[in-house]
């Protein structure tokens, strides 16, 4: 009998037992931290669930689409939205919440304040829902520093100042990778337990790889250096062999599959959009840090991602995040391209 395998089947790390060991190594901490993300877990079973029954309750297409009774459906990520910002606001430990369906920030009444500001994007990918393929939640948590009224300013923050980051991926299974700062480690959902169980403890992406992950429509209009370093990867001139192209279209979806098989996920800017597509905020910051914690690295082709200072809430930025050799190898053709300007 392999007593191993059977412990580990018995003896369940769950994602609130999990967060609640680590919080035990801050004996002044009060849980706060541990029922903030319980709201947020529980926001990521409500969307699990729905995406896979989209098809059968008929959440896909479009907002304002009226059902069969006549009723008005809401889109699958207008409903996600609805769920992420109701349990953050009864969690009782938030003061701002950013998300990428809503124009304004949302302030919490002060009755119901806490420490916490969560920047997010309740279903990204949206493109890909009506077809089934894997979406995602992506999160960014920072801590108010102040006790005076909640502003902009307390989420317009560098990166490198988050106190945690995540996503939950609806795919085949569904996953949700955590970074407290103290490395990244995934939980898969047990559908039969309702709990996310540690399945993935310190990830850790490998140092190079040899996937490469853009949507090659936009190369027409790719600055140099982007160009340049999607060319190596195709026709490398030091006789390694050519990567191979996976592109999802779906940012944690894309994301994952960087951090647990290595390599580079590109979202360059180009000439129509010069400062990429994805939002600083809730896209580029957690993802920047996960890459981090699992040892790998996340550069906008300025400079490191998480060093960027937003000044508006859906700020966009290029990206470049992966394994640390592989980023290395973009931020070498950027430094020569700035060299010889
Ligand atoms: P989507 O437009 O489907 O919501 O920022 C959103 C995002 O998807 C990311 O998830 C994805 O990586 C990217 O946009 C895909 O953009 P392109 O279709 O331009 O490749």
């Amino acid at each position: 009998m392999d007593h191993e395998a059977d412990a580990y089947r018995t003896d369940l790390m769950t994602i609130t037992r999990f967060v609640l060991n680590e919080q035990s190594k801050y004996p002044e901490s009060r849980g706060d931290f541990t029922i903030l993300l319980s709201n947020i877990v529980l926001g990521c079973k409500f969307v699990c669930s729905a995406v896979n029954k989209a098809g059968l309750a008929k959440l896909i297409g479009l907002a304002g689409e009226t059902n069969i009774q006549g009723e008005e459906q809401k889109k699958l990520d207008v409903l996600s939205n609805d769920v992420f910002v109701k349990a953050l606001v009864s969690s009782g430990r938030t003061s701002v919440l950013v998300s990428e369906e809503d124009e304004e920030a949302t302030f919490v009444e002060s009755s119901k304040r806490g420490k916490y500001c969560v920047v997010f994007d309740p279903l990204d990918g949206s493109s890909n829902i009506d077809c089934g393929v894997s979406i995602g939640t992506i999160f960014g948590i920072y801590t108010m520093n102040h006790t005076d009224e909640p502003s902009t300013e307390d989420v317009l923050k560098p990166g490198n100042e988050m106190v945690a980051a995540g996503y939950c991926m609806y795919g085949s299974s569904c996953m949700l990778v955590l970074s407290t700062g103290t490395g990244v480690h995934g939980f898969t959902l047990d559908p039969s337990l309702g709990e996310f169980i540690l399945t993935h403890p310190d990830i850790k992406i490998p140092t190079k790889g040899n996937i490469y992950s853009v949507n090659e429509g936009n190369a027409q209009n790719w600055d140099g250096p982007t160009t340049k370093y999607v060319e190596n990867c195709k026709f490398p001139k030091d006789g390694s062999p050519a990567k191979s192209l996976r592109y999802v279209g779906s940012m944690v979806a894309d994301v994952h599959r960087t951090l647990l098989y290595g390599g580079i996920f590109l979202y360059p800017a180009d000439k129509k959009s010069p400062n990429g597509k994805l939002r600083v905020l809730y896209e580029v910051f957690p993802m920047s840090f996960l890459m981090e914690q699992a040892g790998g690295q996340a550069f906008t082709g300025k400079q490191r991602a998480l060093d960027l200072v937003p000044e508006k809430i859906h700020e966009r930025s290029p990206i470049f995040l992966g394994s640390y050799d592989d980023v290395e190898e973009i931020k070498a053709l950027y430094a020569a391209e700035e060299k010889k300007n």
